[in-house]
């Protein structure tokens, strides 16, 4: 992929962010993944390429969504997959909660995972220092003291981040048992498996079940970073079940183990995302009359660039469709 597509991509999860952040706190999670997909689909319909989403958010969620198969994209250029997720934490952005991104990956044809009927996947991610030690057939107290050693750290020392939900009470008190320090969060485990990935971040290691895009997206970030994830998809549609109590959540452990390559294949990976809200990776927007803030971070797997992008953005120099996205009033 040319290298300039990585700032075409900053600017469509930034168009995502705005026109979100925009709607934040309303507590309505839908209006404001609506506002964003509008806003994605439209900024990628400015950028030379034939996209087409392998992987997106929506289906799990029956949100307003960019579906699996769409096209994307002003035609006449690079053929490549997309894997989005217009707001990864759409509950997030409803409370004002931090840690909501815009995100996708890009990657040429052939190169993301297509999983159309998987909503979860089994994920464990972790930085360089690990990615020779971890992997989701260990447990997590084997894998937590691997990566202590590797780190030159007292299991104590370590943070697992963990999606706070009642499929993971024997994983939280796996890790709590095994000594290990625990992060729960609500939602955002991109940003959480980023973040376990990055040098100088407050955790060490991601680890249990969230959504299979996220994982298809956090890989994307995580080989950009030289950091390790593995995933096992859940053949399961919990639209087939009345609560998330009815799923069999072990459904995954006789899947096949996807490694980094099966969910973002090769060398030529392109990881953009946006803060919605303020959290530990990105800021938040901010709003003024006429301007807008936004922080973004592309990278680049071929050189491993990672590019945070700070960018004001003239509100009243806009083309009309997009001000009336993020909510302008002259
Ligand atoms: C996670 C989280 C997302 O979905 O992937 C989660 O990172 C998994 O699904 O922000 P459940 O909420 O059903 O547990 C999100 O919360 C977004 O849907």
């Amino acid at each position: 992929m040319e290298r300039e597509l990585a700032l075409e991509f900053v600017r469509v999860t930034e168009a995502a962010a705005l026109a979100s952040a925009r709607l934040m706190g309303r507590g309505n999670k839908n209006e404001a993944d609506q506002a964003a997909v509008s806003a994605m689909r439209a900024m990628f319909d400015t950028v030379q390429m034939e996209g087409k989403v392998m992987i997106g958010e929506g289906e799990k969620d029956e949100a307003p969504m960019l579906y699996i198969g769409e096209k994307l994209g002003a035609g006449n250029g690079p053929k490549l997959d997309v894997a989005v997720d217009p707001v990864e934490g759409t509950n997030l952005v409803a409370k004002g909660l931090p840690n909501a991104l815009a995100v996708l990956a890009i990657a040429p044809e052939g190169c993301l995972l297509h999983a159309p009927e998987a909503y979860y996947m089994n994920k464990i991610a972790t930085g360089p220092i690990g990615r020779d030690v971890i992997s989701i057939e260990l447990s997590a107290t084997e894998n937590l003291n691997r990566l202590a050693d590797a780190m030159q750290k007292d299991v104590s020392d370590l943070v697992a981040v963990i999606l706070d939900r009642p499929r993971h009470k024997n994983l939280i008190q796996e890790v709590r048992e095994a000594g290990a320090r625990v992060k729960l969060i609500t939602d955002g485990d991109v940003a959480a498996a980023v973040a376990a990935a990055q040098p100088n971040s407050s955790v060490d290691i991601a680890m249990g079940i969230g959504g299979a895009p996220e994982g298809v997206l956090a890989a994307a970030a995580l080989k950009c970073l030289g950091g390790k994830m593995e995933g096992r998809l859940l053949p399961i549609d919990p639209s087939k079940f009345k609560s998330k109590e009815e799923i069999n959540w072990d459904a995954h452990k006789g899947e096949p183990i996807l490694t980094m390559d099966d969910l973002a294949k090769g060398d030529d990976v392109i990881f953009a995302a946006t803060g919605i809200t303020d959290g530990g990776m990105l800021r938040g927007v901010r709003f003024t009359k006429e301007i807008a803030q936004t922080q973004s971070v592309v990278m680049r797997s071929q050189t491993g660039t990672v590019r945070t992008v700070d960018a004001n953005h003239r509100l009243d120099k806009k083309p009309e469709v997009f001000q009336k996205l993020v909510g302008y009033k002259k």
